[in-house]
């Protein structure tokens, strides 16, 4: 239950809040609702081992003493209401003494039978004893408050819980092992080195001769890192949030018949009438562990029906969202002006033309198209026999996939938090990278590269603020 247990190190993280945070003990229930098996409950703070021993008796009904307890042991016994005895469960007891913890702080699980009957007692006995209900995600703001985790390695918590896909789930755990707080730490060390010498130059510049800085190492070691990561946050956020991929085109050219390939199943109808489908339709499936999010859209062409119009407007809505578009024509018939007028609204996405219908013209047939297409990725299928659908996904990823040139197993950030600092850190280094070249004053520099570290210290979690630590735990599951 506490993945993060094995870890022995101790992590001395120069966090701020760390003797602010209050030492009241919480509980919560941290399993997911509903009857199973087996229910968990946990309790972190002070009194968490002293209330096992009033509410937990052993199997001789005795209680437990202090000296027995060990830590990281299953203890099996009964839950009793210290009130009446009354015996409300059968359960195994997990205390876990602080710092060797997830918290840092004496943490105990209790393993019950798993029903809301049975963990409300349970949770409403301990909250009696003066334990407080845990806020959403409390116990691992405690474990980053106590500095046993940064920041990143908290998000990945969440991050491991909502991996929808093996992806996202192996980025978080490289998150959640420290893999970006490694990074992180590395640059901003080399920061931190270029800002000393810097320092150095502006204390010392009138009496050395020979320049302390070593610009250089600047792009090398520390905006090319910035880049790097940069880089990886865009392929990782495709891979933990997915795509949106929208089929688009005049009625009739098949756009809901692509959509039920795609899907493998009859979602959208399908009619040799124009116009058959007037709102959009949305499933979600999966291309090479990518989560996509399929809509299918009415028809674009001019029309009179006021159904019809809301339909459109509706499907211009939706291509502004668009991660990716799939414009789609009938190759049986010539491009048209509704075509080229279509190709207008989508210019300024990322998109593929699909020429479908490919089994009503000839094998050489080239189907003639205007200028401005020709730049654009092009696919021939045929959605009624099934033909090209194959190919056709993997064009989807590789173009989302696109100039990420980073293989799945460099992947370190798919947060737009991290993101954002890192992208803050690489404009404050090329600012300083400017400033020296264009020979401003070394203590313009110095600033740039302070701002840098101080985004860094923001991704890390260092001496951030509580709105920001308040947005990013209060996203967690109560019991987290
Ligand atoms: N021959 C041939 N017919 C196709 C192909 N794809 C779709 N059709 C036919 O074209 C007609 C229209 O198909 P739909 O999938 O409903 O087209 P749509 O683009 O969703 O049409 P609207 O919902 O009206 O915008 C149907 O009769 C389909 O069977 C294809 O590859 N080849
Ligand atoms: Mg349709």
């Amino acid at each position: 239950m506490n993945p993060l247990n094995k870890s022995e190190e101790i992590y001395s993280f120069p966090c701020s809040k760390r003797n602010w945070y209050s030492r009241d003990t919480i509980a919560a229930i941290a399993t997911p609702p509903g009857k199973g098996g087996i229910g968990i409950i946990r309790i972190s703070g002070n009194s968490a081992l002293a209330l096992s021993k009033s509410i937990f008796r052993k199997n001789t009904r005795s209680k437990i003493a202090s000296s027995q307890i060990q830590s990281h042991h299953l203890y099996y016994g009964k839950i009793v209401d210290p009130e009446n005895e009354e015996e409300i469960d059968e359960v195994m007891l997990c205390p876990m003494i602080g710092p060797k913890s997830y918290t840092r702080e004496d943490v105990v699980e209790i393993q019950s039978h798993s029903g809301s009957a049975v963990l409300g007692k349970i949770l409403n006995i301990i909250l009696k004893q003066g334990v407080r209900i845990a806020d959403p995600g409390e116990f691992t703001k405690r474990a980053f408050l106590n500095g046993r985790i940064d920041l990143t390695q908290a998000e990945a918590v969440i991050d491991i819980i909502n991996a929808e896909n093996e992806i996202a789930r192996k980025i978080a755990t490289r998150q959640l092992s420290g893999g970006l707080k490694d990074q992180l730490v590395q640059i901003k060390s080399k920061m931190m080195e270029s800002l000393s010498e810097i320092e150095a130059e502006i204390d010392f510049s009138e009496e050395q001769e020979a320049s302390f800085i070593k610009a250089d190492a600047w792009q090398r070691d520390i905006l090319s890192s910035l880049n790097k990561l940069e880089e990886s946050a865009a392929l990782g956020q495709i891979y933990k949030d997915g795509i949106l991929l929208v089929l688009v085109g005049k009625p009739n050219v098949g756009k809901s018949s692509l959509m039920n390939r795609l899907l493998n199943q009859d979602r959208a109808i399908v009619t040799p009438f124009p116009g058959t489908t007037r709102d959009h339709i949305e499933e979600g499936f999966e291309i090479e562990g990518i989560r996509v999010r399929l809509i299918d859209t009415a028809g674009i062409h001019k029309s009179q029906n006021p159904i019809e119009i809301l339909g459109i407007q509706k499907t211009k809505e939706i291509i502004q969202k668009a991660t990716l578009v799939l414009f789609m024509c009938d190759m049986s018939n010539q491009i048209s002006k509704e075509d080229e007028d279509i190709f207008k609204i989508i210019h300024d996405k990322m998109k593929i033309i699909v020429f479908n219908k490919k089994d009503l013209v000839d094998e050489n047939h080239i189907q003639p198209i205007p200028l401005n297409w020709e730049k654009e990725t092009k696919i021939k299928i045929s959605a009624l026999q099934n033909d090209g659908i194959h190919e056709l996904k993997k064009v989807v990823v590789k173009q989302v996939l696109e100039n990420k040139r980073f293989g799945q197993e460099n992947i370190l950030i798919s947060n737009l938090r991290q993101k954002r600092n890192i992208q803050e850190a690489s404009r404050a280094i090329k600012n300083a990278i400017e400033c020296h070249e264009n020979k401003a004053p070394l203590e313009i520099v110095a600033i740039e590269f302070k701002e840098a570290a101080q985004q860094i210290n923001n991704a890390l979690g260092v001496e951030i603020s509580d709105d920001i630590l308040d947005q990013i735990f209060n996203n967690f599951c109560i019991g987290k």
